[in-house]
């Protein structure tokens, strides 16, 4: 997880995306806007439960250097697929007209208009060091980044607590994916040397200082490089059976059934997968909670266990993970971790390990030999500590 694939030069991807603009549109960029990517440290498929999350951004971030444009056209050249896409207002009036990865920007200003913005035309140049596909939300930062270019560009009254529900409207209904609100706020809200504990009910938030360096420690990630195996329509039945057990447990949401109520909870639900999931989504939310407990104690060295009981759970009752995901995860525990977890959405994407500082290197050694030994593609790796979200570049 370099942030620079093969054949791309080194060079720092504000000035690549300014690089970009020139050359695209042979002029100057009025200002440039970045937003990360984020790892989530605890607190998976709860977000469309109503629940809570421990995401924090990462240093890896994605540049939108734009300017306005006259009328209501938007360019877009983007590094990585190396085209520009060009669509007007007609192209924005309902979803799904602009397709692939220029969807998303599509989407930000359909929502943008949809919310009764009048947005104006620009010129936009994008250049990420955001992996795709990796499970760090490589779209949400596409979104916000772009989000934070339109709103100052056109002087919008937006303020950042209403944008995550934008960006996520853009990728709901604009791109089609049916994901919760915490990679948006993540990436949108999130502070530096910080974790962001937000309740996806209310969207209230408190920033949690998260300082593992403080404490001897970093969190290492690793990109499991595993194919994402039907991820799309996995993670829409994940959500479907959650919906569908609240309906049955007759409560609008699964936060609304507590660890202390569980039991109860499952002993009325028929179905054993059910049975799992609902398992899974009530205990992740109480290991949320305790996280924030010890990290607001400055006890950061003893979440470990809560993120690797977080892991077993996606694994046995969320069934979640893929083989290259676990054996990362049994590989950096056995080297010595102090907790190691999948991040994200799953079926693929990175685990995060909290470890000392001076083991990360042999952690990451040890799963590289594990997966040496089962034959898998080697992973990559990369030590975070948590960085700012979404902002204007001086
Ligand atoms: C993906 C989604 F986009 C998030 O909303 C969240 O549900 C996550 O998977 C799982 O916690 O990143």
């Amino acid at each position: 997880m370099t942030g620079h694939p093969a054949g791309r030069a080194a060079t720092d991807v504000a000035e690549r995306a300014t690089a970009g603009f020139r050359q695209e549109y042979a002029a100057e960029p009025a200002g440039r806007w970045a937003a990360p990517g984020r790892a989530n440290l605890i607190g998976e498929h709860t977000d469309y439960n109503d629940g809570f999350v421990l995401p924090f951004a990462l240093s890896l971030r994605t540049v939108v250097a734009a300017a306005p444009q006259p009328g209501r056209t938007w360019t877009v050249w983007s590094e990585l697929s190396g085209e520009t896409v060009t669509f007007g207002a007609e192209d924005v009036t309902e979803p799904g007209r602009v397709t692939d990865w220029a969807a998303y920007v599509a989407g930000v200003v359909w929502a943008l208009r949809d919310a009764g913005h009048d947005v104006g035309g620009a010129r936009l140049a994008i250049a990420s060091d955001v992996p795709l596909g990796s499970g760090l939300s490589s779209s949400a930062a596409l979104e916000a980044a772009v989000l934070a270019a339109l709103v100052d560009l056109g002087d919008l009254d937006l303020p950042v607590e209403k944008q995550p529900r934008l960006a996520q409207r853009a990728e709901n209904v604009y791109v089609g994916a049916p994901t919760g609100i915490m990679d948006q706020s993540a990436v949108i809200r999130c502070r530096e040397g910080h974790a962001l504990f937000l309740d996806c009910r209310d969207e209230s938030v408190e920033q949690i200082p998260f300082d593992p360096a403080a404490a001897g420690l970093t969190v290492l990630v690793v990109d499991s490089r595993a194919p994402h195996r039907h991820a799309d329509g996995e993670y829409a039945a994940r959500r479907r059976s959650c919906e569908q057990a609240a309906a049955q447990l007759g409560v609008p949401a699964l936060r609304d059934i507590d660890v202390t109520g569980l039991d109860d909870a499952l002993a009325r639900l028929d179905d054993p997968e059910t049975r799992r999931r609902v398992r899974h989504v009530v205990t992740e939310d109480q290991r949320v909670l305790d996280t924030v407990a010890l990290l607001r104690a400055g006890r950061v060295r003893e979440i470990g266990p809560l993120l690797t009981a977080s892991h077993a759970s996606m694994r046995d009752d969320f069934e979640i993970t893929v083989p290259e995901i676990d054996t990362a995860v049994e590989a950096a525990l056995a080297a010595g971790a102090l907790g190691a977890r999948m991040t994200g959405g799953g079926f693929g994407g990175c685990v995060l390990a909290l470890v000392e500082a001076d083991r990360a290197d042999a952690v990451a050694d040890a799963v590289t030999a594990a997966y040496a030994e089962r034959g898998f593609t080697a992973p990559t790796h990369v030590t975070v500590q948590p960085a700012p979200g979404a902002t204007r570049l001086r």
